[in-house]
C-alpha cells in the first residue's frame, strides 16, 4: 500500500458513485466535485457535439461486425484498468497522483481499454469480431484549455480468425487493398518492418500477420479521420484551416502501450501543429489467449473524442463541453456540423501564488486543489517561475492562475476571494509555506 499523496477531504468510510456505495480507505482520492460528472454522460446527450462525433465515427464501423457499448460504468477494478493489460507494478499511471482511486482495489477508469479483456471474452457469445466502446474517463491532470480531469474516449477492436488452415495474413491484406481513405495524405509512416527486419512483433505472431493486422488498423483509422475531418470541411467553409487544405496530413508515430505490439499513435496536422488523436496497436497475443481466443489475432485503438470534436467544430476550450449554457447547446441542436460561434469573451483575471514546496509535492495535487476551489472558473494554471535556494536547497514555485468565466464577467473581487481560499488550502492541505 502506498500512502496517499494527498487525502483530498475528510472522507467518510464510504463513497457513493452512480448509486453504488464503495468502502473508502487510505488511498481514496476522489474530490467531492467529481461524483457529479459520473451522471452527465455527455457522449449520449442528443445533439451534444461529443455525441455527434461519436455517432459519426460509429457509422464507419458496420453494426454487423462491431458491437457498440456506450453505458459501461466508469468504476472499475485495478485489475481491469491495469493488471489485465500488463501494466507493470511500478507504472506511473497507477500512482495516486495520476489516477482517481475509490479504494485500493477500485478506480475510476483512466481509459476505455479497462474493458478490453471483458469485451474480448464475450466476442463469440455476441457473435461479432469487433466492438466499439465510448465512455467518460478520469485522470488527475494539469489544467488548461485542452486538459480536463474528465474526458471521453472511444475504443475499438477487431479480431481475425487464424484457424481453419487459411492464411490470415493474406486474407487480411486482401481486405486492406480495398480500404483506401480519400482525402488523407500519410506523410510519415512506420510499419512492422524497418530495413527489412520485423520490429516489435509480439510473441505468438509472425511478422507477416502483424504487418497485415497493423495495415488493416491503420487504413481503418485513416478512414475515420478522413470522414470526420472531411465532414467538418465540406459542411462548412468556415473551417478555414481545412477548407484551404487539399488533403488532411497525418502521420503514424511509433508508440508504446503494455497491451499492444507493435503500437502507434496517429497525429493529424491541424492549424500548423501535429496533434495526437489516438493510440493503437496489434493486441498482444497473451491478452487474446487469456480471453479464450488463441485462434485469433487482432487490433485495438483508443481515441480522444474531445480532441476530435474540438477540431471538427472549432471549439476552443475543453470546458465548453460541460457548459449548461443554452447558448452552447443550441448551436448543435440540429445535428449539422458547423463552426462553433463563441458567445462570450469575458475578461481574464490573473493571480499568482508563490510557495516553498515540501519534498512530497505533486503538481497534480496542486492542480486539483485549485480546481476544487475555482471549478470551471479556472481557465488554466501555469508554472511561471521556479528556483532552488542556493544555501538551504529549498525549492520555490510560482504558479499563475487564470480565472475566467465562460458565461459572465468575473470581478476582480471574486477572483481575490477564490485566490484567498487557494492560499489557505495550500497551507492547510498541502502543507506548503507561502511566500
Ligand atoms: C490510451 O489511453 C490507450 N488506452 C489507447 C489505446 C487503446 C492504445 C487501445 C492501444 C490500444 P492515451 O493515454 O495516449 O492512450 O490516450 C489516448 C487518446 O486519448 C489520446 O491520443 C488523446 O486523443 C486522448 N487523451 C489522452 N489524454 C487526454 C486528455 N488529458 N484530455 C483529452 N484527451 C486526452
Ligand atoms: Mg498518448
Amino acid at each position: 500500500d502506498k500512502p496517499p499523496t494527498y487525502p483530498l477531504a475528510d472522507l467518510p468510510g464510504t463513497l457513493t458513485l452512480d448509486n453504488i456505495t464503495y468502502n473508502t480507505d487510505n488511498v481514496t482520492n476522489i474530490p467531492s466535485t467529481l461524483p457529479a460528472y459520473l451522471t452527465r454522460n455527455l457522449h449520449l446527450q442528443p445533439s451534444h457535439p461529443l455525441s455527434a462525433t461519436r455517432q459519426t465515427i460509429e457509422s464507419l464501423f458496420p453494426a454487423s461486425l462491431y458491437e457498440t457499448y456506450n453505458t459501461l460504468s466508469p468504476v472499475v477494478t485495478v485489475a481491469q484498468n491495469f493488471d489485465c493489460l500488463g501494466f507493470p507494478a511500478d507504472h506511473v499511471g497507477r500512482s495516486t497522483s495520476d489516477t482517481y482511486y475509490v479504494n485500493k482495489h477500485t478506480v475510476l477508469r483512466t481509459h476505455t481499454s479497462a474493458h478490453q479483456a471483458e469485451k474480448f471474452r464475450v466476442l463469440d457469445a455476441v457473435g461479432k469480431p469487433g466492438y466499439l466502446i465510448t465512455a467518460d474517463v478520469y485522470r488527475r491532470d494539469a489544467i488548461d484549455r485542452s486538459h480536463y480531469p474528465v474526458f471521453h474516449q472511444m475504443e475499438g477492436a477487431r479480431v481475425f480468425s487464424r484457424g481453419g488452415g487459411g492464411d490470415v495474413a493474406a486474407e487480411v491484406m486482401a481486405e486492406v487493398e480495398r480500404m483506401a481513405a480519400p482525402g488523407v495524405e500519410v506523410v510519415e509512416s512506420c510499419a512492422v518492418y524497418e530495413d527489412g527486419n520485423p520490429v516489435q512483433v509480439a510473441k505468438g505472431h509472425t511478422a507477416a500477420e502483424a504487418e497485415a493486422v497493423a495495415q488493416h488498423l491503420q487504413r481503418q483509422l485513416e478512414l475515420v479521420v478522413s470522414r470526420v475531418f472531411g465532414e467538418a470541411a465540406s459542411a462548412t467553409s468556415t473551417v478555414p484551416s481545412l477548407a484551404a487544405q487539399e488533403k488532411l496530413k497525418v502521420r503514424w508515430v511509433s508508440a508504446y502501450f503494455p497491451f499492444t505490439s507493435p503500437s502507434y499513435e496517429l497525429e493529424v496536422f491541424w492549424n500548423n501543429e501535429w496533434l495526437e488523436v489516438l493510440g493503437c496497436g496489434v493486441v498482444r497475443q497473451d491478452l487474446l489467449d487469456y480471453a479464450g481466443h488463441s485462434d485469433k489475432i487482432g487490433w485495438a485503438f483508443g481515441l480522444g473524442l474531445e480532441r476530435i470534436a474540438m477540431l471538427m467544430y472549432g471549439i476552443p476550450d475543453i470546458r465548453l463541453f460541460w457548459s449548461r449554457d443554452e447558448r452552447f447547446a443550441r448551436q448543435f441542436a440540429d445535428g449539422v456540423v458547423r463552426r462553433y460561434e463563441p458567445f462570450s469573451r469575458y475578461p481574464q483575471c490573473y493571480k499568482d501564488v508563490t510557495f516553498w514546496v515540501p519534498d512530497a509535492f505533486h503538481e497534480n495535487d496542486f492542480m486539483e486543489l485549485v480546481r476544487g476551489i475555482g471549478g470551471d472558473l479556472v481557465e488554466d494554471v501555469k508554472l511561471i517561475d521556479e528556483f532552488t535556494h542556493p544555501k538551504t536547497g529549498r525549492k520555490s514555485m510560482c504558479y499563475r492562475i487564470n480565472y475566467c468565466s465562460l458565461e459572465r464577467t468575473l470581478t476582480n473581487k471574486e477572483a481575490d476571494i477564490l485566490q484567498e481560499e487557494v492560499r489557505a488550502a495550500l497551507t492547510e492541505k498541502l502543507h506548503v509555506e507561502l511566500r
